[in-house]
């Protein structure tokens, strides 16, 4: 059977969040590492919008939100814990709060040039206040966004809070965010993120690369979160 095609690229926080959960899913599945200045055609067909990730399914089905393509990994066999620990409220809530405001101010924190009278420390504190320290005061009393276990959640919002980390890495390891900080660093050293970077040529479709067979029995993040 013809495998699922994930247009994707490698930085964005919305794609690693499909790859992760295809991974968790173990599903076999195609990449085509987009450039974005010079956007595939046979992607602009299936999706004239041009963000990524796209997916299309064997049946011809085309998946245009990383949610979606979330959504439909995490509901196939073996997997659904990740997608059923998710679902509530206020987990919908935060997800809403990172796709929205959280990520407008990330924008504008990380590229300031890109917007007029944009003053990135306005931004910075911003995010900080109404979404990166609530979320720590949250961590504090579970270990991820779910409960106990990890869940969609987690893997839908740490990589943009890993894009915020990084545009001033000394600054954000000054905050005293610490359940925040170990949730990151945890899902960053995770085998599972890890292998959703692995980095594929460019501008061309491969297979994606399976996890292999020893590490999966460490999933879903292996010995480092605790
Ligand atoms: N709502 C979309 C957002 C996807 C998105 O904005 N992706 C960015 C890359 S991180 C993109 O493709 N932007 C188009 C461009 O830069 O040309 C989703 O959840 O998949």
């Amino acid at each position: 059977m013809q495998n699922p095609l994930l247009y994707t690229y490698r930085r964005c926080p919305y794609a690693m969040r499909a790859r992760m959960a295809l991974i968790i899913a173990d599903m076999a599945f195609d990449a085509h590492e987009v450039s974005l200045r010079d956007k595939p055609s046979d992607m602009l067909a299936l999706s004239p919008k041009g963000s990524v990730p796209v997916m299309l399914l064997p049946s011809g089905q085309v998946l245009e939100q990383s949610w979606d393509i979330m959504h439909w990994a995490l509901t196939q066999q073996g997997a659904s814990d990740w997608w059923v620990g998710a679902q509530t409220d206020e987990n919908r809530k935060w997800l809403a709060k990172n796709d929205g405001d959280f990520k407008h101010h990330l924008d504008r924190y990380k590229y300031p040039e890109r917007y007029e009278n944009s003053d990135r420390n306005i931004y910075r504190v911003e995010a900080l206040q109404t979404f990166l320290l609530p979320l720590n005061t949250r961590l504090e009393r579970r270990r991820f966004l779910g409960g106990e276990q990890p869940c969609a959640m987690d893997i839908a919002i740490f990589p943009f809070v890993r894009q915020f980390a990084g545009v001033e890495p000394d600054w954000f390891a000054q905050q005293t965010m610490p359940s925040l900080q170990r949730w990151l660093a945890n899902w960053l050293a995770s085998d599972l993120f890890v292998h959703c970077m692995h980095k594929l040529p460019s501008q061309i479709t491969v297979k994606f690369p399976p996890l292999d067979t020893h590490r999966r029995l460490t999933m879903p993040i292996g010995s480092p979160i605790n």
